[in-house]
């Protein structure tokens, strides 16, 4: 397995869920991690938590491109030495049937979830190549590979992030750059209280009277991912709550 302690993090959304698990677990490994979000007093907590020396913090939108790119120009020594980028943050919004959906909600979650995303990759992948090779993980969802109603455009999102991570790996050929997808089911976390813009009876829903995964589960996958030997690449991870299976066909009958 690599030296954890050799490890610096790049983290989106690292203010809740599997990004905030994520940075817990790479600092409890002895790496350091870079945490950005938008909400800087969860970023000032988190470093607090984590120490100075281990957790370098950035409040950003990952939709901004050009506060994207000034941040990351400006991470200092030691925390850019980044080899591993955990592209996570990202949303879905609401759960109505497409034609009732709201236009801005589908347009944030395509500039969140694709955008953001793309411009995480894009502005450090070439930091990675040229300290020799490094991971980048990005955080898609069973919503990516199977179709559930209301799920349009934020399971079309976790798509073309999958996509994205395999197209990846075909142009990182002989640069040492790994890439995982990692695609998780059903985990507690803020995600529907997100998705449900703060109902609290709606967003706790999906987890009544079940034993959904959480965020430690996810980061301890990453981490797993991260910590196999150079010469492994873990193409994706698709997980589920033992709880949770795939339906069958939705056949509509008259
Ligand atoms: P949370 O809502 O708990 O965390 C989401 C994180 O993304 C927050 O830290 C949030 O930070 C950040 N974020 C959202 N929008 C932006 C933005 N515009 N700029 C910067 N940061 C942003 O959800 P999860 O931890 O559950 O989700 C993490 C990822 O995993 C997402 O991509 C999600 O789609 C995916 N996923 C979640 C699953 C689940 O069931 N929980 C299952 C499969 C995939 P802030 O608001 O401070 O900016
Ligand atoms: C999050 C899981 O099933 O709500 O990606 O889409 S799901």
């Amino acid at each position: 397995l690599l030296d954890p302690s050799r490890f610096t993090v790049f983290i989106t959304g690292a203010t809740s869920g599997f990004g905030e698990a994520a940075a817990r677990r790479y600092v409890a490994a002895g790496g350091k991690v870079i945490a950005t979000g938008r909400r800087e007093d969860r970023l000032e907590a988190l470093r607090d938590e984590l120490g100075a020396e281990h957790c370098h913090i950035i409040a950003l939108d990952v939709r901004d491109r050009a506060a994207m790119e000034a941040a990351i120009a400006a991470i200092p020594a030691p925390f850019d030495q980044i080899n591993v980028v955990l592209a996570n943050a990202g949303l879905a919004l609401g759960l109505q049937p497409a034609a009732e959906t709201d236009l801005n909600d589908w347009e944030t979650m395509i500039d969140t979830n694709i955008k953001g995303l793309v411009y995480t990759v894009r502005l450090l992948l070439p930091g990675l190549i040229a300290r020799g090779g490094g991971h980048v993980v990005t955080l898609g969802s069973v919503a990516g590979e199977y179709a559930y109603p209301g799920g349009s455009v934020y399971g079309a999102t976790k798509a073309f992030v999958k996509q994205f991570a395999l197209n990846l790996r075909s142009d990182l050929q002989g640069k040492k750059v790994r890439v995982t997808n990692i695609e998780p089911g059903l985990t507690e976390t803020e995600f529907s209280l997100v998705r449900f813009k703060g109902d609290e009876g709606k967003a706790s829903a999906p987890y009544a009277r079940t034993e959904a995964m959480n965020a430690e589960d996810i980061a301890e996958s990453i981490f797993w991912a991260t910590s196999l030997p150079a010469h492994v690449n873990i193409n994706k991870i698709e997980m589920m709550a033992t709880t949770q299976a795939i339906g069958p066909f939705d056949i509509y009958r008259e």
